[in-house]
């Protein structure tokens, strides 16, 4: 592995890894993944994938072992509070917070328990993987409990008496409703991010980055927008931009065979859901296109 290059550390396999993977090749970086390999070589930029746990990306930017990283701010966060509690220093610095790996870390009591407030967890055994998000919670709310570290199956914990409650990751809740567990408060919303070391870079890795950081905008931009094409009544222009959120300046080209409608090209920040078609469509819109955009660059 040569020393100049940039390296970019990535969940090896995982809820992250697919969308990480993905991410990096909509930047243009070419890499070849075999499955064994813990390390992938982009061939057209100085580019090093290393793909990891995702337990070990955080230490190893902090440490500056690692250029970036692509890591939950779940994850992130508790390696960041460990390092304080232990004396060390956690600095990095987050760059991007990505579009996806979206979850939440929140409280949970058995169905049965009779909840009354945040108090009802004083002195109850609360089951974790996120041990010092935990402590960050509840020191603040002054509520005083005992804890039961587990690296998995945290959803079991109260079913086989190792805990009175859990402090686990949720997605859409079926876990825990499959576990008869309720979801009192949500304490730490994360994402994917990009972050990178403190130490600074090469000044050419710097220049690399920028470029990348760029793209990054560019591809983040692009999912969430959409290019509306449709038909209005000349007459109806105004209101029919009205009805489109985060619409930029429409491009109005003239409608072959037809004098009072015009055709309106633009691009929409959001998504545009039916609703909003079927309104445009009251108000006089038709032939409405919606298509997605794969890439943007202002
Ligand atoms: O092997 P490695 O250590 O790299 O992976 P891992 O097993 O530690 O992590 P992995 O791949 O499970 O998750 C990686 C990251 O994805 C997490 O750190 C979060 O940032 C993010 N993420 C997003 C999630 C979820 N959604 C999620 N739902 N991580 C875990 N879960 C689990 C949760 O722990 C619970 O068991 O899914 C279950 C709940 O899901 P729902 O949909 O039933 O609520
Ligand atoms: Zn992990």
């Amino acid at each position: 592995m040569q020393k100049n290059r940039l390296k970019i550390a990535i969940q090896k396999s995982g809820r992250l890894s697919k969308e990480s993977l993905e991410l990096l090749k909509n930047l243009g970086i070419k890499v070849h993944i075999q499955e064994q390999n813990l390390v992938a070589f982009a061939s057209n930029f100085n580019i090093d994938i290393l793909r990891l746990r995702d337990d070990d990306i955080p230490a190893l930017v902090f440490d500056g072992m690692v250029d970036l990283g692509i890591v939950g701010e779940n994850v992130l966060k508790e390696h960041e509070l460990e390092r304080k509690a232990l004396g060390l220093s956690a600095d990095f610095e987050l760059l991007k917070k990505l579009d996806f790996g979206y979850c939440r870390l929140s409280l949970a009591l058995p169905n049965s328990f009779e909840y009354n407030g945040l108090k009802s967890f004083e002195n109850l055994r609360i089951a974790t993987s996120y041990p010092y998000i935990l402590k960050d919670f509840m020191q603040k709310n002054n509520i005083p409990y005992k804890t039961c570290s587990l690296k998995g199956s945290v959803e079991l914990a109260p079913k086989m008496n190792l805990a009175d409650a859990i402090c686990d990751l949720v997605s859409s809740g079926a876990t825990l409703e499959a576990n008869s567990l309720k979801e009192i408060e949500s304490i730490f919303e994360s994402k994917a991010c990009l972050i990178k070391r403190k130490s600074s870079l090469s000044e050419e890795n710097e220049l690399l980055l920028e470029k990348l950081m760029l793209r990054i905008d560019g591809v983040m931009q692009a999912r969430e927008s959409k290019y509306i094409m449709l038909h209005s009544p000349k007459n109806k222009i105004d209101e029919i931009i009205s009805l489109l959120p985060g619409v930029e300046t429409p491009t109005i080209l003239p409608l072959a065979h037809s004098d009072d409608k015009v055709v309106l090209h633009m691009v929409s920040k959001e998504n545009l859901f039916w609703e909003t078609m079927e309104k445009l469509k009251e108000v006089g819109a038709s032939s409405i296109l919606v298509l997605p955009i794969e890439k943007m660059l202002k």
